[in-house]
Parts: C-alpha cells; sequence; structure tokens
C-alpha cells in the first residue's frame, strides 16, 4: 500500500484558491466512449456492442463503433493532454479487448495498454486505470451477466492479467467505475446496456459488482510487488427534499439507501445497511445471492474512494402526477423525482456547487480514506467559432466545482485529486454524440480536436495548482446545509 503524504493544506490568496502541494489534477475517459476500432486486433464484443443495435436504445441510432478514434489517434491525444500540462489521467480498460471471450488473454489487446501507458510515461503523465467502466464481454453476459455470480470470479482473473502487464508502471487502480449505473441502468431499468428490466437481477448485480470489486482488490494487491493503490468510484446521490416531514425523509431514506449506503456501507465494512435490506426483502433477491464471505471479501482494504459528481437530485413523497416522474431505484415504492431547479446544463441537470461541498465532507466524516473526485463535468451545447470553442458555461461549472472541492478541503475533507469529465467529448451512452462533455472539442466527422476555453482555464489550474481569483471569487458565502437525518450518512438536505 502507498502511503499518499498531505504536505501543505489549502489555502486563500488574493490571487486565489490554493490546494495543497501533490494535489492531483487531470482529466478521464472511458475506453467504450473513445476508443472505437471495436473489432480490431480481436476485440470481442462488449454488451455496448449488442445494445447499440438495438432500435431506440441511443440516441440517433450513434454507436461506439468510431467514438473519438482514439484507439488510433492515442499518441496525439497523449500529446495534447500534455500540451495542457495535466499531471494524470484516468482511462479505462476494455475488457473485450483483453479478454474478448470474458476469459482467453489477447495479447494484442493487452499490447494497446501497454503503448497507451508508455506514451503517457512518456509525457510525464501519470496513468489512472479503471479496470471496469461497463463494457462487459458479451460472452460473459450471455453466461448470466452481473446477476451471475460467475461474472465477479472472471473479474479477478481479469484484474490479475491486467496487472501482470502494467503493474510495473501503472501505481493508481480502480475496480470499478459506478456500480450503481452498470446494475440499476443495466439490468434495473434498462436504458443502459445488456437492457434488461428486473429488479431482482439489478440486486444481484449490484452484489455481484462489489463481489468483484472486492476480488479484483484481492487479486491486484496479491500481484502487486511494488506500490499500488486501489479504489473503487461511486457516484453517489446527492439528495434534496423540500420539506423536513417524515414522509420527505422517509422518501429521502430510501434512495440514499439503494444510491449511497448499499453501496458504500459494506465496501467500508460496514455490511449491507439493514433498512434497506428490509425494503427490498420482498424481491428475494440481495441477501440469497451473499455467500458467507462476501463481506470480508467486499471490505478488502483499499487506499481511496472516487467521487463522481454532477448534480444534485430532488426527491418527494409519491403525490400528484404534475411534472414529477417515479424513482425507479430497485424496490422502491411511494417515492417521486422531481424537476432539477435553478441553472441547469445542457443535459437539464441541476448545477449546485455546494452539493458538491456537502456531499464531500458528509463521506469524509464516515471514513478516513483519502477522496478524489475522480469525474465532475458539464454537457453544454457548444459552439465553434473557427479554431475557438467559447464554452463559457462549462468553464464557469468547473470553476464553480473546483472552488467546491477547495471548500471542503479547507473544512477538513482529506480530498487527494480532482479529475475533469471529460478530457474530449465522447460517446454519452444512451444520449450517443448529442451531449458533450469535453473540455476538448471533437469534429465526429473529422476527428479534429480543439481545445475549449475551458480546457485552457483547466490547464492553468493543473499547471499553478490554484484557481486564480480571476476565476472564481474565494468568498462565495457557502454555508454547509444541515442533514436532515443525521443518523445516516447519506447526504439528505433540505434544498
Ligand atoms: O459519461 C459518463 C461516464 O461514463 C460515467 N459517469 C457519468 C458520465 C456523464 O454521464
Amino acid at each position: 500500500m502507498t502511503a499518499v503524504t498531505r504536505s501543505s493544506s489549502a489555502s486563500t490568496s488574493p490571487q486565489g484558491l490554493t490546494f495543497p502541494t501533490g494535489f492531483r489534477w487531470g482529466a478521464a475517459t472511458a475506453a467504450y466512449q473513445i476508443e472505437g476500432s471495436t473489432t480490431v486486433d480481436g476485440r470481442g464484443p462488449s454488451i455496448w456492442d449488442t445494445f447499440v443495435t438495438q432500435p431506440g436504445a441511443i440516441a440517433g441510432g450513434h454507436t461506439g463503433e468510431q467514438a473519438c478514434d482514439h484507439f488510433r489517434r492515442y499518441p496525439d491525444d497523449v500529446r495534447l493532454m500534455a500540451e495542457l500540462g495535466l499531471p494524470c489521467y484516468r482511462f479505462s480498460i476494455a475488457w473485450p479487448r483483453v479478454q474478448p471471450d470474458g476469459r482467453t488473454t489477447s495479447s494484442a489487446g493487452l499490447a494497446f495498454y501497454d503503448r497507451l501507458v508508455d506514451q503517457l510515461l512518456d509525457h510525464g503523465i501519470e496513468p489512472i486505470a479503471t479496470l471496469y467502466h461497463w463494457d462487459l464481454p458479451q460472452a460473459l453476459e450471455d453466461a448470466g451477466g452481473w446477476p451471475a455470480r460467475d461474472t465477479a470470479l472472471r473479474f479477478a482473473d481479469y484484474a490479475q492479467t491486467v496487472h501482470q502487464v502494467l503493474g510495473d508502471r501503472v501505481v493508481d487502480w480502480t475496480t470499478v467505475n459506478e456500480p450503481f449505473c452498470s446494475a440499476y441502468f443495466g439490468y434495473g431499468t434498462g436504458i443502459h446496456a445488456p437492457g434488461i428490466r428486473d429488479e431482482a437481477a439489478a440486486l444481484r448485480a449490484a452484489h455481484h459488482l462489489l463481489l468483484a470489486h472486492g476480488l479484483g482488490t484481492r487479486a491486484l494487491r496479491a500481484a502487486a510487488s511494488g506500490d499500488l493503490r486501489v479504489g473503487i468510484v461511486f457516484n453517489f446521490g446527492s439528495i434534496l427534499i423540500a420539506r423536513d416531514e417524515p414522509e420527505y425523509r422517509e422518501a429521502a431514506r430510501k434512495v440514499d439507501g439503494l444510491q449511497n449506503r448499499l453501496f458504500l456501507d459494506p465496501v467500508l465494512g460496514a455490511g449491507y445497511p439493514q433498512d434497506v435490506l428490509d425494503d427490498i426483502a420482498h424481491l428475494e433477491a440481495l441477501e440469497p445471492a451473499i455467500r458467507s464471505d462476501d463481506l470480508d471479501v467486499i471490505a478488502a482494504p483499499i487506499d481511496q474512494i472516487g467521487i463522481n459528481f454532477y448534480g444534485p437530485s430532488r426527491y418527494a413523497p409519491t403525490g400528484d402526477p404534475g411534472e414529477r416522474g417515479t424513482c425507479d431505484m430497485p424496490g422502491v415504492r411511494g417515492v417521486d423525482t422531481l424537476p432539477p431547479q435553478g441553472p441547469l446544463t445542457g443535459f437539464g441537470w441541476e448545477q449546485d456547487s455546494d452539493s458538491l461541498t456537502d456531499l464531500l465532507l458528509a463521506v469524509s466524516e464516515r471514513t478516513d480514506l483519502p477522496l478524489v473526485v475522480a469525474e465532475n463535468g458539464a454537457a453544454f451545447a457548444d459552439e465553434v467559432s473557427g479554431d475557438r470553442v467559447h464554452d463559457a458555461e462549462r468553464t464557469r461549472y468547473l470553476a464553480e466545482h473546483i472552488r467546491a472541492v477547495h471548500r471542503a478541503l479547507q473544512r477538513g475533507a482529506d480530498v487527494r485529486g480532482y479529475l475533469v469529465w471529460s478530457l474530449m467529448d465522447n460517446f454519452e451512452w444512451a444520449m450517443g454524440f448529442t451531449q458533450r462533455f469535453g473540455i476538448v472539442h471533437v469534429d465526429f466527422a473529422t476527428q479534429r480536436r480543439r481545445i475549449k476555453d475551458s480546457g485552457l482555464m483547466f490547464s492553468e489550474v493543473a499547471r499553478s495548482n490554484m484557481l486564480p481569483a480571476s476565476v472564481a471569487s474565494p468568498d462565495d458565502g457557502y454555508r454547509r446545509r444541515p442533514l436532515v437525518d443525521p443518523d445516516r450518512w447519506g447526504l439528505i438536505a433540505l434544498g
């Protein structure tokens, strides 16, 4: 285990907000969203290659077949990161490139990541490897997918295989990205691959993704002889309710349970929360899937927790339909989703950087593990003007959220890094190419890259380790919102 030392703390000066020495800045991507070349060098199909062919599954019928053509253009993309002065790059490894059938290793597939890591290191960029960012080999889905226990065992083998090749150069590993999305969207609502709608399957998938994390962590530790930093990345929910009344608190408790505590508690060794097990008992899904030492495996010691944050969500007890939606997390009954408020991103997501500070503080109160903001960003409809993209809204969004991280640091949260989502515009899952999150613009017809204004701002922040006062004034009037239910760790605030 590598100890990460904090050699200074966050400070404020007339020039801006300075981050602790060694704070890790970087950008994040995921394999299926950028690589393309989905059949090259024997890569097998993933559940996303299959899902995108289903009529109506993806906006515009888009696919990741070409995406950003990063598989072929990675040397240029790494040069671009170097030009931006990014010290770290978080990428994911496509399991079906490494094990096309989920079992047999392809040295040609692994060689791509070998080249990528060398290219990053040659440019002084630290690689952060994510083993699973949603692209399960189709062969493993055919054998039962994440609702089947064997998929977690396969993952451990895959983790060990990748580490054998990259472990001499990659220190920083994420096992699983956002198990909530893989489980609930993939097997519950079916809006993501493999497109299954089965609440019980979604809960079994959640357990096996956590088991895969634990087994993968053990496999990485067993394989490593040198420095190793292992973590998991969650997309916790910042839950806002309008009233401090019992029915509202109860609605929020259910959501907090299924989105936050069900994932974090077992990883921290506290097992699954009993109130959540009670909520979902009628599905007879999770508890029957748990074998005797699973919870010990899931609680395998880790070095950090990644947090992906985009914006808060609003919930209420079921009421008059109006503009409300139904909360469709597995097993949840009696909870409505409410429309977002205030300034929205181009995707229609609520912008509220205070929620990021609140969330980092809430998680910090629950664990001493270092935190990393592993993804944060916003989609807006960018317009190209010549060589430039003036994305003022994204620039402001990023500056506000970087400031939110600084506030959390000043209030004692142990946050070690901030990775922007995303390095470049890419395939945004069910939304295809309609949502642009990049700090680098991609013209998908020509594959031309253009650094956006947000990229220039982020570059300055990464180089100086400071958010300049010209971008965000230090005094922003933040007040921590009280947790509505302090007995539970999750962020349920009045808003
Ligand atoms: O694009 C995704 C990413 O793959 C996972 N986290 C959220 C991002 C934006 O939706």
